[in-house]
């Protein structure tokens, strides 16, 4: 996955329900853009600049994936969507919504379209003021100061004052919230790693991820199934065991819950394919020892894929030792998968099928599936 970007986005309104415009900006750019990490208190400010009414102004802090160049075509696109007018003169008018870049993390450009960071920050109270509710200790890329200081500073005497009515956070109207643990499960190459990820930074939850890179029998073992599979199973069940206890005993007072990027019964369902029926038989035993002290998820998410797709997957990460994987061993995995998913009657299963999803390149898509996860929360 690329790099997310942290960016500042101002808003403002002076025209018709100015808080509906507001928070429906809020909510197109959560769609759109990306997670909404802050927001401002919003603010009343007279007209800067022109004759009209008075604004009501905020600023937030979004979490993107887009260059600075989408993001301004995003963003145009959403005052278009809300109905802000044309121009219909020269100078500043009212409008329905403005929407901004303030920063993009601390870069600066500057081309006949576009500014940053925005070339009136420091002569504008109605943007210092919000930015300075979510954003301290940075300094300006180009003036080198704090926010502080440039308010400090500012020769613009508009009398601001915050509203008291608050803009709400999209991510707020997502209910799993309301669970202490999810685990992510599909099969090799279905994105669970990146799933988790996504989820853990846009809702604040602790990320568990298996630390299969630290595993030495796994390239031993694709090279040479028969010698090491028991071997290599045993330690990823001993890994397991030890990481979800680990994890899931620290309560960690600034998370909101857990995500993981598997669930150890895993390492019974990888197991019964790679084991030969004796050996198993043996593994399982010991599977069901250990399986009873787990702490085990209150949602178990299962990512279906393609074969053909997880080889794509496969093949994008460059994995070494992944680089010869069959289709066959896939597929057997993937029925280990739905047999233990149909047998399941103690976890809290949602299957979705991404096989025509791509969520790390859409947002859309990405937002689909936490609609998924969203509706079997409220339905259980
Ligand atoms: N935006 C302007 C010009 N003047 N004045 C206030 N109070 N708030 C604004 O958002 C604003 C303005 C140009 O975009
Ligand atoms: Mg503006
Ligand atoms: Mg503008």
């Amino acid at each position: 996955m690329k790099p997310s970007k942290l960016v500042y986005i101002a808003l403002g309104s002076n025209k018709g329900n100015k808080l509906q415009y507001l928070q429906s900006a809020v909510d197109a750019i959560f769609e759109t853009v990306g997670a909404v990490k802050k927001l401002s208190k919003v603010y009343k400010t007279p007209a800067l600049g022109f004759e009209g009414d008075d604004f009501y102004n905020a600023c937030i802090k979004v979490e993107t994936y887009l260059s600075s160049k989408k993001l301004l075509k995003a963003l145009q696109a959403i005052e278009k969507k809300l109905g802000r007018s044309e121009k219909t003169s020269k100078g500043y008018e009212s409008r329905e919504i403005d929407l901004d870049i303030i920063f993009y993390e601390d870069e600066v450009f500057d081309d006949k379209n576009l500014t940053i960071p925005h070339p009136e920050i420091q002569n504008r109270k109605f943007v210092l003021q919000p930015l300075l509710d979510i954003l301290k200790d940075f300094e300006h890329p180009i003036l080198k100061k704090t926010i502080e200081a440039l308010l400090d500073e500012c020769e613009d005497d508009s009398v601001i004052e915050p509203i008291n009515i608050w803009l709400k956070n999209p991510r707020k109207s997502y209910a799993f919230k309301d669970y202490n643990y999810i685990a992510i499960e599909g099969n090799i190459g279905a994105g669970k790693t990146s799933l988790a990820k996504k989820i853990a930074q846009d809702f604040n939850a602790k990320l568990i991820l298996e630390r299969f890179a630290d595993n030495a029998f796994l390239p031993k073992f694709y090279k040479e199934p028969e010698r090491y599979a028991f071997t290599l199973e045993m330690s990823f069940l001993a890994d397991r065991y030890q990481q979800i206890s680990d994890d899931l005993s620290q309560l960690d007072l600034f998370k909101d819950f857990m995500v993981s990027d598997y669930d150890v019964n895993k390492s019974l369902i990888f197991s019964k394919v790679t084991l030969p029926e004796d050996e198993f038989r043996l593994y399982r035993k010991l599977f069901y020892q250990v399986y009873k002290d787990i702490a085990k998820p209150d949602l178990y998410v299962y990512l279906y894929q393609n074969t053909e797709r997880l080889q794509e997957n496969i093949k994008k990460r460059g994995r070494k030792y992944e680089s010869d994987i069959q289709d066959e061993y896939l597929e057997k995995l993937n029925s280990g998968y739905l047999e233990f998913l149909k047998s399941q009657t103690e976890l809290n299963v949602k299957i979705i099928d991404i096989s025509d999803r791509d969520f790390v390149e859409n947002r859309e898509d990405y937002l689909w599936i936490l609609n998924e996860i969203n509706d079997e929360v409220q339905s259980s």
